[in-house]
C-alpha cells in the first residue's frame, strides 16, 4: 500500500510514489492514487486475468463474499464484476480516500512525498506501541 505499511519503512516508497504521481508534479491527487491502487487489487482478484471477476473468483479470497456483496459491485447485474465498475464501487465506498485524506495532513488535496513520509513514520510508531 502506497499510504501504509507493513514494513519497519521510515519513509513512504519512493519508486511507489513516483509511479503513482503520473503527471509528475511532485504530489498525489486522489485520482492519482486511485488509479496507482486500483488496478492493482483487481488484477490480484481477476486470477483467469479476462478482465472481469466472477463472484467464483473472489470466493477465493474472501469465503464471507456472498451474491447480496457481489450485486453492490456488480452495477449492471450481468453476474460479474468489470474493472469499471469495481473502480467506481471502490470511489463511492471510500476506503482510498479515507486513507488519502489522513495522509493529507494540510488538507489541500494533495499528497506530497513529506506527507505521505509523515504518515507512514505514523503507522509506524502506532504499530510499535509508542503512540
Ligand atoms: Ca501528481
Ligand atoms: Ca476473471
Ligand atoms: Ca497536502
Amino acid at each position: 500500500m502506497l499510504l501504509g505499511c507493513q514494513t519497519m519503512e521510515t519513509q513512504a516508497d519512493r519508486s511507489k510514489f513516483h509511479a503513482a504521481d503520473t503527471n509528475g508534479d511532485g504530489k498525489l491527487t486522489l485520482e492519482e492514487v486511485h488509479n496507482a491502487e486500483l488496478p492493482r487489487i483487481f488484477k490480484s482478484v481477476d486470477y483467469n486475468q479476462d478482465g472481469r471477476v466472477s463472484l467464483a473468483e473472489v470466493r477465493d479470497i474472501g469465503p464471507g463474499f456472498d451474491q447480496r456483496k457481489m450485486a453492490e459491485y456488480d452495477r449492471n447485474g450481468n453476474g460479474s464484476v468489470s474493472y469499471d465498475e469495481f473502480y467506481k464501487v471502490q470511489v463511492i465506498k471510500g476506503s482510498i480516500k479515507n486513507r488519502f485524506d489522513a495522509a493529507d495532513a494540510n488538507g489541500d488535496g494533495f499528497v506530497t512525498l513529506k506527507e505521505a513520509d509523515a504518515r507512514v513514520q505514523f503507522l509506524q510508531a502506532q504499530a510499535a506501541g509508542t503512540l
